[in-house]
């Protein structure tokens, strides 16, 4: 019989306790020479009216740009610009003119003014043309190059880094498509192939992340299945990115109040990096960070963090 990825991947020790497989990567190397140390914090930026935690806050290209130098300042190690709400009840799906009317601004300003990696989260390939243009150098696929035939060609020829991020169905429609058998099998088993399918494009393995893709086409159960089962997706050794931030089932798990959405995420954030996962996707970046330092250095992943003792 056929071992399935996860069956075959799992590390059992001798005394039968399951070993956290270690991602193979202490950082992502990006074709321009600059290095993201992991675990990394990637602070989020949200260019629409109507984002889930933070939508129209920096619509004006002024407060986006005013709030990504505070994000770097505070120890953001990249920042995650997105033009498209993925909201889980609601979007509206926009034209292409819409999204770039929204990002093209900011990214100029921000690719001249930010010295750490600029991410574009778009599942179009003009949107992230233009952004690699004005400097960015990461695309973050929720589709994971699904959506627009011409992303693979378009990241294997400028040598980005991509994120690959697992969902089903469109970001307006996503939440009616929550149903698996086994949905870590399902997971795992999508993100195995999309990773196959990037680096069968031409895009360097090194440049491959992976991501659950938490709140997309799942459900509070879902994710909580997801998060435990971080070291079986790390496994497959492309590094691992991990969105909690805020997210739905966090506010019914945690609570609804700022203070209580903050300590969940920070919660989920350092679990996950316990297990493995080698960036966090996050808006409150200063507390995303000391979230990392302690997770890191617990887990003995502290390569940045290491105390002088
Ligand atoms: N979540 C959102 C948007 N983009 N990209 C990746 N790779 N992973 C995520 O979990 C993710 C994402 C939605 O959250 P937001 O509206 O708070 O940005």
């Amino acid at each position: 019989m056929r071992r399935s990825p996860i069956q075959s991947r799992s590390s059992i020790d001798r005394g039968g306790h399951k070993k956290t497989p270690r991602s193979s990567f202490s950082s992502l190397k990006l074709a321009d020479g600059r290095v993201v140390p992991f675990p990394a914090v990637m602070g989020v930026l949200n260019v629409t009216p109507d984002s889930f935690s933070d939508g129209g806050k920096y619509l004006d290209a002024d407060s986006a740009v005013e709030h990504a130098l505070a994000m770097e300042a505070a120890g953001a190690d990249a920042i995650d610009v997105g033009g498209e709400s993925s909201r889980p009840v609601g979007a509206v799906e926009i034209p292409v003119e819409v999204e770039l009317a929204r990002v093209r601004p900011v990214l100029e300003r921000l690719g001249k003014h930010l010295r750490v990696p600029i991410s574009i989260d778009t599942r179009r390939a003009e949107v992230a043309r233009v952004a690699l243009e004005s400097g960015a150098a990461i695309i973050n696929d929720i589709t994971a190059l699904e959506h627009d035939r011409e992303m693979a060609p378009l990241a294997a020829r400028t040598k980005c880094a991509v994120v690959l991020m697992h969902m089903r169905g469109g970001p307006a429609n996503h939440i009616e498509f929550a149903r698996y058998h086994d949905v870590m099998r399902e997971v795992v088993e999508y993100l195995e192939a999309r990773g196959r399918f990037a680096a069968e494009a031409g895009i360097a393995r090194a440049r491959i992340i992976i991501d659950p893709g938490l709140g997309f086409a799942k459900t509070a159960q879902h994710n909580l299945k997801l998060l435990a089962a971080l070291p079986d997706l790390c496994a497959l050794g492309y590094p691992v990115l991990v969105g909690a931030s805020r997210k739905t089932f966090v506010r019914r798990l945690a609570g609804p109040s700022q203070v209580e959405l903050e300590f969940g995420t920070a919660a989920a954030n350092a679990l996950a990096i316990a297990s493995g996962a080698s960036i966090v996707r996050v808006h409150d970046v200063a507390a995303g960070v000391a979230v990392a330092r302690m997770a890191a250095a617990i887990a003995g992943r502290d390569q940045r963090f290491r105390l002088n003792a």
